[in-house]
Parts: C-alpha cells; sequence; structure tokens
C-alpha cells in the first residue's frame, strides 16, 4: 500500500487561483524531473530559490484526468507527441533528502498560480516519470521516514483545518512535538518499571534485589495518574478540536432567528413577522472564544397542521436532541405561556440556558439564571456567551489542552485500563506479586502508546489517519 520508493508530485496550494502556486515533488528522482522540467543541465543548488523557466509539453495527453481524486496515472509521454514551450516563470527549490519535508528529495516549484499552468507543471512531472500523489501522501512520507510521529502527522492535518485561533494554537503545540513528549515520559517510566519486573522474572531467586511489590504498585500508581492528568484535559481537548453544537429552540416569533443573526453578525437566516416561517435549520458556524461552534437555528417549537411546517418541527427536535447545548428563548417582553415552561421542562436534563429576548422592550419575568438578551440593541449578548461557556463547563479555554484527538483519547484510556490491570496484579494476594502478570499488562499500557505514536500502528489505521488529508499535503 504505501510505497515509497518513486517519486510523487502534486499541487500543494489549494484549488483555485492565487498569486502563486505551489507544485511539490519528493522522491528519488525529484532533482531530476525538476531539471528536466526547467531544461536546465546544472544541479540545483540546495534550499535555494532559482529563478527558472518551466518549459511544459502542452501536448501531454489527459490533462484533464490530473484532478484531486483520480487514481494515480502515469502518463507516458511519447517523444514525438511533445513539443515543449515556455510555460512559465518559476522560483525552483531544492531540498535534498534527509532535510526536507518528507525526508526524501523535495523540489518545490513556486509557479503563478493559475490552475492551468499548475497542471500543466505536474503533467510535465508526470511524464517525466513522477506518479500524482495520494492525499497525505508527502506527510505519510514524512512520517514513514522519521520525520513526524503520527500524532504530528495528525496535527499537520489539524492545523489545516483549524478554523478558530485556538484550534490553531492547539494543533500547533502538538506539531511541536507538546503530546509527544507527554507520552514519550509516560513511556519512559513504564519502559523502566518493565525492566526492573523482566529482571525479577530472569534472575527469580534475587527478584527481590530488583523490585519489591510496594514500589512496583508506587510507580504503578504514578504513572497512571499521569495518564489521568492527561485524560482530564482531554474533554476540553476534544471540544477544541471538534467544536460543537447549540441549537436555538422556541416558540415561533420569540425572536430566535434575530438572535441568531445577532450572534453570527450577519443576516443570514431569514427573519419575518409571520409566525412559523424559519422551516429549515439554517446553521452558521461561529468563533466563541475559540471554540468553534455550529450554532442551529431552528423553527418554532409548536403543534402544526402545515405539513412542512410540521416537518420544520420535527427537525428541530432532531437538531435539539444531537446539540451540545440548547438555548431556549422565550420573548421577556411579554408574559412566559405554558408552552414556554413546557419547553423549559423538556430540556431540564440537557444542557440549556433561558435566554429572555427582546429586553429593550422591557423584561416581565424573571427566572433562575436567565439572560436577558436583546437582539436588536446588542444588549447582554457577551453574557450570553459567557453564559454558555459555563454551561458547557469549559471556561479555561486559555489553557491549552495536551490532547484533542478522540484516537489519542481511546488509546490513553485503553493504557490506563491496563494500567489498572497491572495494579491489580501487583497488590494481589496480600503483597506477593506476580511477575509476569503486571508484565503482561504492562506490556499492554505501551502497546496503546506506541499506537499513539505510531511506531506500532496498523496500516488500516495509517490509511484511515492519512485519507484525512488533502492532496498536496
Ligand atoms: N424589539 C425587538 N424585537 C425583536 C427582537 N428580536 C426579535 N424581534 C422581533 O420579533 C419578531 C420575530 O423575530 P424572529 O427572529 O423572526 O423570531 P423567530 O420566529 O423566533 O425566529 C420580529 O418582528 C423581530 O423583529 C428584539 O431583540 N427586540
Ligand atoms: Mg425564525
Amino acid at each position: 500500500m504505501f510505497s515509497t520508493s518513486d517519486t510523487i508530485v502534486a499541487i500543494a496550494t489549494p484549488p483555485g487561483r492565487g498569486g502563486i502556486g505551489v507544485v511539490r515533488v519528493s522522491g528519488p528522482d525529484a532533482e531530476r524531473i525538476a531539471l528536466s522540467l526547467v531544461a536546465r543541465e546544472m544541479p540545483l543548488e540546495p534550499r535555494r530559490a532559482t529563478l527558472a523557466t518551466v518549459q511544459a509539453a502542452a501536448v501531454v495527453c489527459g490533462l484533464s484526468r490530473i484532478e484531486a481524486n483520480t487514481p494515480p496515472i502515469r502518463l507516458k509521454a511519447d517523444p514525438t507527441e511533445v513539443r515543449t514551450s515556455a510555460l512559465d516563470q518559476v522560483i525552483v527549490t531544492y531540498f535534498p533528502a534527509p532535510a526536507s519535508y518528507t525526508g526524501d528529495d523535495v523540489v518545490e516549484v513556486s509557479a503563478h498560480g493559475s490552475p492551468v499552468v499548475l497542471k500543466q507543471i505536474v503533467a510535465a512531472a508526470m511524464a517525466a516519470g513522477a506518479r500524482l500523489a495520494e492525499p497525505g501522501e508527502f506527510t505519510l512520507r514524512a512520517f514513514l521516514n522519521g520525520r513526524l510521529d503520527l500524532m504530528q502527522a495528525e496535527a499537520v492535518a489539524d492545523l489545516i483545518e483549524a478554523v478558530t485561533p485556538l484550534q490553531a494554537r492547539a494543533a500547533f503545540d502538538q506539531l511541536q512535538g507538546t503530546l509527544t513528549r507527554a507520552i514519550a515520559d509516560i513511556d519512559a517510566a513504564l519502559f523502566d518499571l518493565v525492566a526492573r519486573l523482566e529482571a525479577s522474572v530472569d534472575f527469580p531467586d534475587e527478584g527481590y534485589h530488583f523490585v519489591d511489590p510496594p514500589s512496583v504498585a508506587r510507580a504503578i500508581d504514578a504513572v497512571a495518574a499521569r495518564m489521568q492528568g492527561l485524560l482530564d484535559g482531554a474533554k476540553r481537548g476534544r471540544l477544541v478540536r471538534e467544536g460543537l453544537q447549540i441549537a436555538i429552540v422556541g416558540r415561533p416569533n420569540v425572536g430566535k432567528s434575530s438572535l441568531f443573526n445577532a450572534l453570527v453578525g450577519a443576516a443570514r437566516a431569514i427573519v419575518t413577522e409571520v409566525p412559523g416561517t424559519t422551516r429549515d435549520l439554517v446553521s452558521e458556524t461561529i468563533d466563541v472564544d475559540g471554540l468553534r461552534v455550529t450554532l442551529v437555528d431552528t423553527a418554532g417549537l409548536r403543534e402544526s397542521d402545515d405539513v412542512v411546517e410540521s416537518e420544520g418541527v420535527a427537525r428541530t427536535r432532531q437538531a435539539a436532541d444531537v446539540a451540545d447545548l440548547i438555548l431556549i428563548v422565550a420573548d421577556g417582553s411579554q408574559p412566559l405561556t405554558d408552552a414556554d415552561r413546557e419547553l423549559f421542562e423538556r430540556f431540564e436534563a440537557k444542557r440549556a440556558v433561558v435566554v429572555a429576548s427582546k429586553q429593550d422592550l422591557g423584561a416581565v419575568w424573571e427566572e433562575p439564571d436567565a439572560v436577558h438578551v436583546s437582539a436588536q440593541t446588542g444588549a447582554g449578548l457577551s453574557a450570553l456567551q459567557s453564559a454558555m461557556l459555563h454551561a458547557l463547563d469549559v471556561e479555561a479555554l486559555a489553557d491549552r489542552p495536551e490532547i484533542t484527538n478522540v484516537r489519542h483519547i481511546a488509546l490513553v484510556e485503553r493504557a490506563r485500563d491496563a494500567l489498572a490491570r497491572a495494579r491489580g496484579a501487583a497488590s494481589a494476594e496480600g503483597g506477593s506479586l506476580s511477575e509476569e502478570f503486571v508484565l503482561a499488562d504492562l506490556q499492554d499500557a505501551r502497546a496503546a502508546l506506541e499506537e499513539i505514536t505510531g511506531k506500532r500502528a496498523p496500516e488500516d489505521v495509517l490509511a484511515h489517519i492519512f485519507a484525512r488529508f488533502c492532496i498536496g499535503k
């Protein structure tokens, strides 16, 4: 599945037009292919930007097939077909192995950001022997060449996908190796313990010179506490990485869409004076203190004979079911109705914030913890944001979480459970110790940690992780 001996090529910049566009070539033939692109015989000076003219074979067939998501194809250029002509003036930079992103020889060609030009450069590189890269294949090579561990490779994808500054910072921290170091520390402590236990198994007569059960139990407890520390921050970390959904519910006409618009800061939902007109769900992603929040405006929750409106109400219920938090809006300038109170009760078990709307028209009711806002004047909106974060229990967002990714969380949990078993074996039978059982559990814990770093990740896990990437990364 993972061939690393050939040379791959792809456009590394996003689709579309831009000031510059970069084509990246990686593999043993990268320099030769680059030289052929610019019709140059002199070797490229390492890590030095060199101005050159790309001579592209505009004739190579099948240009239109060089799109994202097409399976790799190798274009065989028949020399008689090829009529090269100057295509673009570019900057070529050569990064010889191993000091490159992938760890292989890499050449980056910065051309003008024209999709047509970039595709022709890719086609010419393919005609010269390169293969179109799979999604994430450059980063995969960096991983296979030991330039990054698996957590760092995942952090690259997270950094690219980040939509809030906090997400980007958390991803960059992981790329810099914060989690790598935390896991390495834990693994070093486990390794030390395993070594002592193995010595005692190998030399049973002297066993107790190496270990005594209470010290093993203490060492296990210390490691388990560090793992728990990682896991404690993980809930927040997950919210940072994945974001969350907040649904706005309430009776028709209480001001849900107006609140949605005020929170989003742009008029996207339909605001109207006729009740029951927001029939479909409208959603928008916003940044609340670094959290990526998908805010969902819903149809009014009321029984209706109108088929379309009923469908809207059904969707509202679904949205409320999956939401991490619900904003229950009731008109603050009108007395509460039974329907409002029903809503408060219905969502009592869920995390919810009660919002009293239209504060500018005066407030006629009070509920504990209700936040009074006016979509019209903006009053109370920042208090509402704080109340949302408080309800989500994520106030300390300024701290950067070490662990953010469900895959990592699951594996740390697996390691922690294996440690708990080891702890049980270590303290079994009134202080006696069966080294073999403890050892087996400690090895399980280490195996889980190695799956996080990628030292021991199965191929399907790798395939799954790298499939998330875009082509060219
Ligand atoms: N004065 C005032 N009117 C509001 C406010 N929010 C909404 N409205 C009005 O209430 C009506 C219903 O608003 P809308 O957002 O469509 O309610 P929805 O049916 O719950 O989505 C509209 O006429 C809005 O202009 C507010 O904060 N102050
Ligand atoms: Mg509405």
